[in-house]
């Protein structure tokens, strides 16, 4: 299991992470419904002589430190998600997910891209304050690196958080392209502050593969608030609806759960774990038996009101920074609370020391609902002078082809609509009059929600902000990086097909 796992003491709190992933043995096991039981014997039983440790990045032993340079090669990779299911997907230098990426705020860095492939490629870098010209969004024209060809990107890494980088080409009808490869990997900028003291820390990516085309919209965002529905039609467009995506094999990082090595914890320890949606098609749960995420940070920004939740809720792109103090010993599934997504791979096993003969339990947790108002302050922000609106709608196309989306009654590129005027902070108030929950992601600015679920909040500092079906949410955010902007929702196929704007500045 590559975990990117990192154990610390306090004496080496302050000192740069030591990466190490572990490469465990995939347990024997046949059918996806039995990755659970099946998996959770093999965990228990599994010696520890037969585990290999690993940097990820480089040499073992080699200190995971930030660099100034790195490169990146695009080609197919073979994943081993568990001894049976092999899938085979494009991948950077040679791993799903890519290399953790280690930099520090305000140092200069250059990424070589080497592209393998017979088609263009673009690198973005989520979560970044940089030009278009270096974001890696064809919209933004940002240049492709040339099938067969190489491209540096080379720019100023701001703020310090949990970034990420993936590949931002459009997929349309072909589900082995874009973000439904494994073309993706965290992104580490440093900053100055002390992230605090962890005896281990995480970076867990989920995922989920072999998408497939379906006319039944799957979802599983049932533990989302039920609130108010603001941006509910009176009357809803009843026309049949086209093709979503769907899949029902998943992992965390590159293993299935039970496939890979557990993760091996000690009573009192504290461990911070660093989430990343990295699926293309859906918002995901996670939760651990028994335990609380102490959520510290959202999509990478240090949260105003740190709190514990059961249950964790992140939309395509979005990241979670929480830690969770050990304090239940026992042999626990941290994953989905949906037994489908859960028992299809969704999770990885935490295994208190003395405990390895234990099965795997898991509990539903309490219910719960994902609320990120309660990281927040209690008020909105002032209320900047200038105001946008986004009004999102489906245009379902029937059986067989593909559902498309307007913004403001409009199709992609929507002429001159969204025009900036440089050092204005905005308003943007995000309609979403469709029958599902939309991660939405703004490219080279960062989101203040002001208000969502009918509730006012300040504080909480984001990239993409999940918003309800037919529910709105208000963010605010300083027009101060000039240049062509990407607005879409982080759904592969929802921005494929319409789900998207470019905002100028004037
Ligand atoms: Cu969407």
């Amino acid at each position: 299991m590559l975990t990117l796992s990192v154990r610390r003491t306090p004496e080496d709190a302050r000192a740069p992470l030591a990466a190490c992933g572990t490469i465990g043995v995939s347990a024997d096991f046949m059918l996806r419904r039995d990755f659970l039981k099946i998996g959770a014997a093999a965990t228990a039983s599994r010696p520890l002589a037969g585990r290999q440790t690993q940097s990820f990045l480089a040499p073992p032993v080699a200190k995971n430190e930030a660099k100034t340079e790195f490169t990146l090669q695009i080609a197919p990779v073979t994943v081993e998600l568990a001894s049976n299911r092999v899938i085979s997907t494009i991948g950077y230098n040679g791993s799903v997910p890519g290399p953790l990426l280690r930099v520090k705020e305000g140092v200069p860095v250059t990424v070589n891209v080497v592209n393998q492939t017979d088609v263009p490629e673009y690198v973005h870098f989520h979560g970044l304050l940089i030009p278009s010209e270096v974001d890696g969004a064809e919209e933004e024209g940002t240049p492709p690196v040339p099938p067969h060809g190489t491209r540096k990107y080379q720019f100023t890494p701001t703020p310090a958080g949990t970034r990420w980088y993936h590949t931002h080409t459009m997929s349309m009808e072909d589900l082995h392209r874009g973000s439904f490869t494994g073309m993706f990997g965290f992104l580490i900028v440093e900053g100055s502050s002390n992230p605090g003291h962890y005896d281990q820390e995480h970076y867990l990516a989920l995922r989920d593969w072999e998408p497939y085309f379906t006319n039944t919209l799957m979802d599983t965002d049932d533990l989302d608030p039920i609130g108010a529905q603001p941006e509910k039609p009176p009357v809803l467009d009843t026309r049949q609806p086209g093709l979503e995506v769907t899949a029902d094999i998943y992992s965390m990082n590159d293993k299935a759960l039970g496939a890979g090595e557990p993760i091996r914890v000690n009573q009192g320890e504290r461990v911070l774990f660093h989430f990343l949606n990295a699926s293309a098609i859906e918002n995901r749960h996670l939760s651990l038996p028994g335990h609380k995420f102490n959520v510290i940070a959202l999509d990478g920004n240090p949260v105003p009101t740190p709190a514990a939740v059961d249950v964790l809720m992140l939309g395509p792109g979005e990241r979670i920074d929480a830690w969770v103090e050990m304090n239940q010993p026992g042999v626990w599934i941290l994953g989905a609370p949906e037994d489908p997504v859960r028992e299809g791979g969704l999770g990885i096993v935490i295994e208190y020391a003395n405990k390895r003969r234990t099965t795997p339990q898991w509990t539903p947790p309490p219910k719960s609902t994902w609320d990120y108002t309660i990281f927040g302050k209690p008020s909105a922000p002032p209320a900047p002078a200038e105001r946008l609106d986004m009004v999102f709608e489906k245009v379902p196309r029937g059986a067989g082809k593909f559902n498309s989306f307007t913004v403001n009654g409009k199709p992609y590129p929507h002429g001159q609509e969204f025009v900036l005027k440089q050092g204005t902070r905005y308003r943007l108030t995000f309609h979403n009059r469709t029958d599902d929950a939309h991660p939405l992601h703004l490219h080279r600015h960062q989101l203040e929600i002001a208000e969502i679920y009918g509730k006012p909040t300040s504080g909480v500092v984001k990239d993409t902000v999940v918003v309800p079906t037919y529910g709105r949410a208000s963010v605010d955010f300083t027009a101060d990086q000039p240049g062509l902007t990407l607005f879409h929702c982080h759904i592969q196929h929802h921005m494929d097909y319409g789900f998207k704007a470019l905002l100028r500045y004037s």
